[in-house]
């Protein structure tokens, strides 16, 4: 009897606390290209990111966190879905391509949704629009094919002109403001939940990454008209004096401002932010800081002394700031949960002269490690990664091994649905509750090649291709046999230990080939003659 009535207490108290778990609004605040050493509170480089550092200070700061990829929409995809990239094969870089996401997948803001919460995205999206049925053509030119070699991209094109779906409004956004690609890619308009905002239906968009409409100016052949001089792709149309990746024509009420950026994602962001606050809410707030081009609004520039690459991160770092006050005043600060992080790591010339490598001074975006985005080595996906959450989360430094496929999976946990994903895992005592142990292993993504990461030590197999990608100037990984490094004594993977530790290597092997499901003979013949 004495059993029973224990167990009814007990049961009536986990039933009763699973109802009243806690429906915090959450924020992600996703920037694009931020390196692990480019947050000040990290301690890594010189530049200051001071509103960055009182949520990284007063939350948990993580030290080995991680996006899925090296490249954006790859880890986009796995944020969304909680699955790995490299088992989606269309999540690669798009450019102008259809949506990688199925739209019966289960996805983050679709979890939020389920569990009573308004959902909404404001910024960059970058894992495609529309479908085979709004889609114009996929011929490529010679510098897009030049493009696809060397960063495998995705190419696409779709009708703007019309509503352009599916889109995040198909996959779990109740309210989406986005830029579709990046800035550096046409078209350079906002989409505002699947309508070009602006857009004069006597002007249509054109889009095209065949070849120019007739007459229209390009980078390649109208220097003159430029503001920022393009150093390897990007030489196709011009907006704003800035040359980008693909042509466009027309559609010239709707294009946007560049250095106003920021401070339109930021005005949308509190917009939604307000039609919605007095319900849970989802805000993917996706910045699109520091990618190029680097366009820092006139107020912001030379506040970094490191050219327009600091000067965007102080811009990034002010939103930040500025969404952190908004949440304040609005009296929302206390139950909102903030999570910053990045979805690749850094790169310095990444298309324009901007002098991003000139004025970078003693500051480290790489934070020490070895590589960069695209790369295989640490710099590519192991990325600033902050949760917050006022008065429930305790400020704590976590060397936990924590990634983005998680945040699905954990908040689902966090508010008490039963979602779960293929291949994140629960990690919200970790990301929340200062207690408990991250994961033990992770398939880490770049460029269509992968690496595996197993408590501390990294296993990277051997891929075809130039260790080095000349462009970027960064190192991405290729070799001719396995690497393997130990992170606890050599954190910028100096010291290959493949030879020292075969044991150590072919269980790692094995793990891996487990996980992806490459046989050992499949990797090997990667390995170059
Ligand atoms: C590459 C672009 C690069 C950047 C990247 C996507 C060239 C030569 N390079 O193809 O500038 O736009 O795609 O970056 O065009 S990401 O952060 O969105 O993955
Ligand atoms: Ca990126």
């Amino acid at each position: 009897m004495k059993k029973f009535i224990l167990a009814s207490i007990l049961i009536g108290f986990f039933s009763c606390n699973n109802t009243d778990l806690p429906k915090p609004n959450v924020i992600i605040i996703y920037a694009d290209d931020l390196g692990y050493g480019d947050v000040s509170s990290y301690g890594l480089g010189t530049l200051q990111t001071p509103n960055i550092d009182k949520i990284a200070n007063e939350g948990i700061r993580f030290t080995n966190g991680y996006a899925s990829s090296a490249t954006c929409s790859p880890s986009r995809y796995a944020l969304m879905t909680g699955t790995y990239p490299w088992r989606n094969n269309k999540a690669k870089i798009l450019t102008g391509a259809n949506l990688i996401i199925d739209t019966t997948e289960m996805t983050l803001p679709k979890m939020f949704k389920s569990m009573g919460y308004s959902t909404g995205i404001v910024g960059k999206w970058h894992i495609g629009l529309g479908n085979e049925n709004n889609r114009v053509n996929l011929v490529v030119n010679n510098l897009t094919r030049e493009i696809i070699k060397e960063t495998k991209a995705v190419f696409g094109t779709i009708n703007y002109n019309s509503k352009v779906k599916p889109g995040p409004n198909e996959v779990g956004f109740d309210h989406s403001f986005i830029m579709a690609d990046t800035q550096d890619r046409v078209p350079t308009v906002y989409i505002e939940n699947g309508n070009v905002v602006n857009l004069d239906p006597s002007d249509p968009l054109e889009v095209s990454f065949r070849g120019n409409f007739e007459g229209e100016p390009t980078g390649l052949n109208n220097p003159e008209l430029l503001s920022m001089m393009w150093h390897h792709g990007h030489n196709s149309s011009i907006v704003n004096g800035v040359p980008r990746i693909g042509f466009q024509r027309g559609g010239k009420s709707a294009m946007w401002s560049d250095i106003d950026m920021a401070d339109k994602f930021l005005d949308e962001a509190k917009k939604y932010i307000s039609s919605v606050k007095d319900e849970p809410f989802f805000l993917y707030y996706t910045l699109q800081q520091p990618h190029v081009p680097r366009t820092p609004h006139p107020r912001f520039e030379g506040s970094s002394g490191m050219g327009p690459r600091g000067d965007v991160i102080v811009e990034a770092d002010w939103c930040i700031g500025e969404m952190y006050k908004y949440l304040e005043d609005e009296g929302l600060i206390d139950n909102t949960i903030i999570i910053i992080s990045s979805d690749n790591g850094p790169v310095l010339n990444d298309g324009y002269f901007d002098d991003a490598v000139e004025k970078l001074g003693d500051h480290d975006p790489f934070g020490g490690l070895r590589g960069g985005k695209y790369s295989l080595f640490e710099a590519g996906t192991r990325v600033p990664f902050i949760t917050y959450w006022k008065g429930k989360i305790k400020p704590q430094v976590s060397n936990e091994l924590v990634t983005q496929i998680d945040f699905l999976e954990s908040f689902s946990s966090l508010i008490g649905s039963d979602i779960k994903s293929k291949d994140g895992i629960d990690l919200s005592d970790v990301f929340f509750r200062n207690k408990g142990q991250g994961r033990t292993e992770f398939v880490l993504e770049a460029t269509s090649r992968t690496a595996f990461r197993q408590n501390n030590w990294v296993m990277i197999p051997p891929y075809k291709g130039s260790p080095f990608n000349e462009s970027v100037n960064i190192e991405v990984g290729n070799s001719k046999k396995y690497l393997l490094f130990n992170l606890d004594t050599d954190t910028s993977q100096e010291y290959d230990l493949s030879d020292e530790y075969p044991e150590k290597l072919k269980e790692m092997i094995k793990r891996y080939g487990e996980i992806t499901g490459d046989e050992l003979g499949e990797v090997e013949e990667l390995i170059l003659e």
